[in-house]
């Protein structure tokens, strides 16, 4: 190789390095998935069924989906909504098992909406008690989470 090639040659590479280096310090590529504030309702007996309610957020440039849950405390985690139907309230499995988490967005999981429905519970949930969560995304992959557990006050009779 000539002198000139070389010289040539590590122009080249260098302005490569360069530009790898801004892609990745760019930080605004992907979803930038986090969640807070998760709690699941506590329940009055060591059977039957519970939920689990978060936010989700996404300050990435990319969209997410929530694509599974799964917790220790309960053989079935589906991921439900709440629909009207007749003027009643009804809840549902979200089709395909899969919420949309948009970037730049905030996905709510409330009482009354949408909430991580517990189908078979092992235990009873008491007040101040530790659920561990395990979230997968489609693109952020596992996120595990703890969930604290706490009363719903004055929504005894309302399920969800
Ligand atoms: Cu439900």
């Amino acid at each position: 190789m000539s002198k000139r090639l070389a010289r040539l040659a590590l122009i080249v590479t260098l302005g490569a390095a360069i530009g790898l280096l801004v892609a990745c310090g760019g930080g605004a590529q992907g979803p930038s998935v986090t969640v807070s504030d998760a709690w699941a309702r506590s329940s009055p007996t060591a059977d039957g069924n519970s939920a689990i309610y978060m936010t989700i957020k996404n300050a990435g440039s990319e969209a997410d989906a929530l694509v599974k849950a799964a917790t220790s405390v309960s053989n079935v985690t589906e991921i439900h909504e709440m629909i009207m139907e007749n003027q009643v309230m009804k809840m549902r499995p979200v089709a395909g098992q899969r919420l949309d988490i948009p970037a730049g967005g905030n996905v709510e999981l409330k009482p009354g909406g949408v909430h991580l429905m517990l189908i078979g519970l092992k235990q009873q949930l008491k007040p101040g008690d530790k659920v561990d969560v395990t979230l997968t995304f489609e693109k952020s992959g596992d996120k595990t989470v703890q969930a604290e557990v706490r009363a719903l006050e004055g929504m005894e009779g309302m399920q969800h």
